[in-house]
């Protein structure tokens, strides 16, 4: 019996046939128990060798069905092992990384050149009350230079807003000029009922700055023009103010830089007149300082608003504005910083 059990054990392919086994030899209606159960038959001298012997052969039995099942176990490990192993050496596949987008890493360069020079960063709501982006910056209800602005409205007094200048008002009301001039830019988006076509969108960027205190004047303002002219396009380029008008400035100005193309030869980009218009500017109205609290007698300064979606296109080349905003990746991922 011990044999025949070794020999099934031994063969037993996997853990159920270990368990028939179990069932056959050792169960309840197995020969080990029938043997155990007939005890009380025999005489009182065979007894105890029978059941000596009985109980060894079960002992056996159940021991090697322990290890049976041991080993069993251990080559299905195994097997489950190899076949789940990770070839750590095989290459990885690439991950699309993102990036700031162009625009961004236009504004980026902007903010860190002015905080560089100790402008304070001062970030604005898009949703603007029609205070602050017109009346107080000297453009009051029906004038007609709200013209110039055609706005999206939120409600009669509220609507986003148009310009970052509002920004101006904001912080000259919050400036304390006992500790120093005013020197801060604000980027943000900034939005216009404009019909979109190559150069406009109906959503776009600015970056406002100004610096006030006192004795600021307009060559401060045309060598800060040419700083950051230079910075973007390279050193040759030169800053030429031309006479404009902005209700919130006066004198007021807007700022063509030497083409950066062909560097005032005249190409096709410039309309071959060598220089390219690039933002908005002037001297701060002595009205919109009066506006927010500020005495225009003791400080005046200036103050300029540029288009970071322009200076973008004229930087990389890029022909159409729209472009910008239609999130293809092939288009974006050609300004990607680290390639
Ligand atoms: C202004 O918005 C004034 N707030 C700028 C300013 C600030 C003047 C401080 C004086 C002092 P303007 O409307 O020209 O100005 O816009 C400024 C710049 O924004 C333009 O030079 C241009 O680069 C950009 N811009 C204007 N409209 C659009 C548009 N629809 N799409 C893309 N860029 C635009």
């Amino acid at each position: 019996l011990r044999q025949q059990g070794a020999d099934e054990i031994q063969n037993s392919a996997n853990l159920d046939a270990i368990n028939q086994i179990r069932v056959k030899f050792l169960g309840k209606k197995g020969p080990i128990t029938n043997v155990l159960r007939g005890m009380k038959d025999l005489s009182a001298d065979e007894r105890p060798k029978v059941g000596k012997y009985a109980n060894q052969v079960r002992d056996d039995l159940q021991k090697m069905l322990e290890e049976r099942r041991a080993t069993l176990e251990k080559q299905l490990m195994n097997a489950r092992l190899a076949k789940e192993s990770l070839d750590v050496t095989l290459p990885g596949t690439p991950v699309a990384q993102g990036q700031p987008h162009v625009i961004q890493q236009v504004i980026d360069q902007l903010v860190d050149l002015f905080t560089d020079m100790g402008y304070e960063v001062a970030v604005g709501d898009e949703v603007e009350e029609e205070v602050y982006n017109f009346e107080k910056l000297n453009l009051p209800k029906d004038h007609p230079a709200r013209d110039m602005q055609d706005t999206f409205y939120v409600t009669h007094s509220i609507l986003m807003r148009t310009q970052t200048s509002p920004m101006q008002a904001r912080m000259l009301e919050k400036h304390d000029f006992s500790q120093g001039p005013l020197k801060m830019i604000s980027p943000g988006k900034v939005y216009r009922r404009d019909t979109d076509d190559a150069t406009h969108s109906h959503q776009f960027h600015q970056v406002e700055g100004m610096v006030v205190g006192k004795h600021v004047t307009m060559a401060d303002l045309k060598g800060t023009l040419e700083v950051v002219a230079q910075h973007l396009f390279g050193d040759q380029l030169k800053v030429r103010l031309r006479p404009s008008y902005f209700p919130f400035t006066e004198p007021s100005v807007e700022a063509d830089i030497t083409c950066f193309n062909c560097l005032g030869k005249g190409c096709a980009i410039c309309k071959n007149t060598g220089w390219i218009e690039v933002l908005g500017a002037g001297m701060v109205h002595p009205n919109v300082l009066k506006m927010s609290g500020v005495d225009p007698e003791e400080y005046g300064g200036f103050a300029f608003g540029l288009g970071p979606d322009r200076f973008a296109m004229l930087k990389y080349g890029v022909e159409d504005i729209r472009d910008f905003y239609q999130n293809d990746v092939r288009f974006l991922t050609q300004f990607d910083q680290k390639g």
